[in-house]
């Protein structure tokens, strides 16, 4: 059995949206934020951060991008990819990059701006830069769906899931959704999604 830890809010929405979606049993263990971490949470994730998942051979895997990527190749039947050999796996796996490597970091960037400055007054600088670094991204994922509905092929992917979430996260939700109007288009109709409105209630992400 799979074995998730997670937090609610957390990176850990998309995989648990996965794991739901490809219908697997799996055990959720959530992981209080701490200064002071739990050892053995830090032997299978060093970073202290989820999402972790333990796949059933016992074996930890972070980053959550990795971990969609793995739970759709495992479970082809659900879909939460195209195939390895369909045309639309180029761009599902360019979005699996692009999202956790620009969107997510400057989401950290924002919300952990001690981190990323030596300067005790500087956090202030360092949240702008983030916020305009997001803006950035948005607007390159924003322009690519227009005039499609998903971002990836002509149906929904674990991709779709997961921009979901990093715009939920966005600092200033209001200026986002009308900034990024295809983004916008996107997550309203994942709000409908039943699946996404369960995972809402305990993850809120977005108003209900
Ligand atoms: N690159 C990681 C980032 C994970 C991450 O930053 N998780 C956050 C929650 S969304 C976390 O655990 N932060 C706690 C910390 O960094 O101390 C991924 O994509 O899974």
């Amino acid at each position: 059995m799979y074995k998730l830890y997670t937090r609610p809010g957390s990176g850990g929405f998309v995989v648990e949206a996965a794991l739901a979606l490809i219908d697997a049993p799996f055990e959720r263990i959530d992981v209080p934020k701490s200064e002071a971490p739990d050892p053995a949470f830090l032997a299978i994730s060093p970073l202290n951060q989820v999402p972790v998942l333990t796949l059933p051979d016992g074996c930890s895997i972070t980053e959550s991008a990795a971990i969609c990527i793995l739970l759709a190749e495992r479970h082809p039947q659900a879909g939460l990819a195209p195939a390895v050999d369909a045309p639309a796996r180029a761009e599902f796996l360019r979005w699996m990059a692009f999202m956790p490597s620009v969107l997510y970091p400057a989401v950290l960037r924002f919300y952990y701006a001690h981190r990323y400055t030596a300067d005790a007054d500087g956090t202030k600088a360092v949240k702008q830069a983030a916020v305009a670094e997001l803006d950035r991204g948005f607007a390159v994922v924003d322009d690519a769906l227009h005039g499609r509905d998903w971002l990836v092929g002509d149906k929904m992917s674990v991709a779709d899931i997961y921009l979901v979430m990093l715009v939920a996260w966005h600092p200033d939700i209001d200026r986002a959704r009308a900034a990024w109007p295809d983004i916008e288009r996107l997550w309203a109709r994942l709000r409908e999604h039943p699946l996404m409105k369960t995972l809402n209630t305990a993850h809120e992400m977005w108003p209900a």
